[in-house]
């Protein structure tokens, strides 16, 4: 332990998830395949979906919301619709199960979707995007949350923080991925400044009398924004419209509805979408991958940077150096494994 900081391998990340989700009622399937995505936060330095998560998963866990030993269910809708009954279970082991014939699907018909139903979800949305670009195709993913979120112009929560996740495939490369809430921010990152007892910037978030905060404690009771004014907010509502209404499944005021006050991770569902360009590009395919190519070279040759550098940058440092957790999240976390 240095100062406020513990060292801790990615191996000891993954054990103590592991660990923390099973001595409080999760089966082993779900907690490891949780433990994953929560390694490849810490690992990547995103803080907001890393070792912090397990604090409202113990929650929802301890609230008796979601069924820790639930077992998806698959369903072949179509030649290009898979869907995943996730029966009120976490929503990692339900894409783990469902992107094996989302993938197929995809490289036999060139478009394929996952729906996800019924799932508690929590995660970042790049592990899922990268695993499609891992199989050389693109990925788009998007999903409701809890309503915090007033749309442009308004004072009042009707979305959630809504993420919306895309990735590239590319030749002997880390695949081009942007991941990022259609709010200003992700809420565990307000939540993190609360945590830190830091101010968090203005636009961020409004306080419960509609005044523009800087106080973290008072955007949580008050209303968060979204990014890019009537662009976030229009962003916002499609994700609602594809990851909820299509698939048959709640909104993000819904979710809230659902929860009760409990204050556990929001219940939803989630669409995945995979383009094979091979099928898409035919003869021409290898041109347009080259395209992307001379398009990444402009952006990082003018100094600027490509999506998720930061994130590929702290994945080499951290299997390298294992990761650092604030002293006082470690503590939270040991203290969630009943005595
Ligand atoms: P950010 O506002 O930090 O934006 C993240 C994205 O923007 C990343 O791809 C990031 O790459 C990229 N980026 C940041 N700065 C730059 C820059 N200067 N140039 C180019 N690209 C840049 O994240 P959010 O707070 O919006 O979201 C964080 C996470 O929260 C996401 O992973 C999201 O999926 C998750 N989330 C999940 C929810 C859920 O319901 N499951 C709800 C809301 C959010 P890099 O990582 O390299 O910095
Ligand atoms: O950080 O906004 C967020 C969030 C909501 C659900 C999971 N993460």
């Amino acid at each position: 332990m240095t100062g406020d900081m513990v060292n801790l391998s990615l191996d000891d990340v993954y054990k103590l998830s592991v660990e923390t989700l099973t001595a409080n009622g999760m089966d082993d399937s779900h907690a490891q395949a949780i433990a994953r995505v929560i390694t490849a936060g810490q690992r990547d330095a995103c803080d907001s979906h890393g070792l912090y998560r397990l604090i409202v998963c113990v929650r929802t866990l301890r609230e008796g919301k979601v069924v820790g030993d639930a077992r998806p269910a698959i369903e072949d809708v179509s030649p290009a619709i898979t869907r995943v009954d996730a029966r009120f279970g976490y929503s990692q082991l339900a894409f783990e199960l469902g992107s094996v014939s989302l993938i197929e699907k995809a490289r036999r018909v060139g478009l394929a979707a996952l729906a996800i139903n019924n799932c508690f979800h929590f995660s970042a949305l790049w592990p899922e995007v990268e695993h499609i670009a891992q199989a050389g195709l693109a990925g788009l993913a998007m999903t409701p949350s809890h309503s915090w979120v007033a749309p442009a112009g308004g004072t009042r929560p009707v979305f959630g923080t809504n993420p919306i996740a895309f990735a590239w495939p590319r030749p002997g490369a880390f695949p081009y991925v942007f991941d990022f809430a259609t709010s200003a921010i992700a809420r565990g990152d307000i939540e993190l400044h609360r945590r830190a007892g830091k101010k968090i910037p203005l636009g961020w978030a409004l306080d419960p009398y509609g005044q523009p905060t800087v106080d973290p404690e008072q955007a949580m009771r008050g209303t968060m924004l979204t990014f890019g004014g009537h662009k976030g907010s229009a962003l916002s509502a499609m994700i609602e419209l594809l990851g909820g209404a299509l698939i048959g499944d709640m909104l993000s005021q819904d979710s809230q509805r659902f929860d009760e006050g409990v204050g556990a991770t929001p219940c939803h569902g989630e669409l995945i979408l995979a383009f094979d360009p091979k099928m898409f590009g035919g003869a021409q395919a290898d041109l347009g991958s080259a395209r992307a190519e001379a398009m990444f070279s402009s952006i990082t040759g003018q100094g600027a940077r490509l999506p998720s550098q930061r994130r590929f940058a702290a994945r080499q440092r951290s299997l390298a150096e294992g990761v650092n957790v604030p002293a006082a999240l470690y503590r939270d976390v040991l203290s969630l494994r009943p005595a």
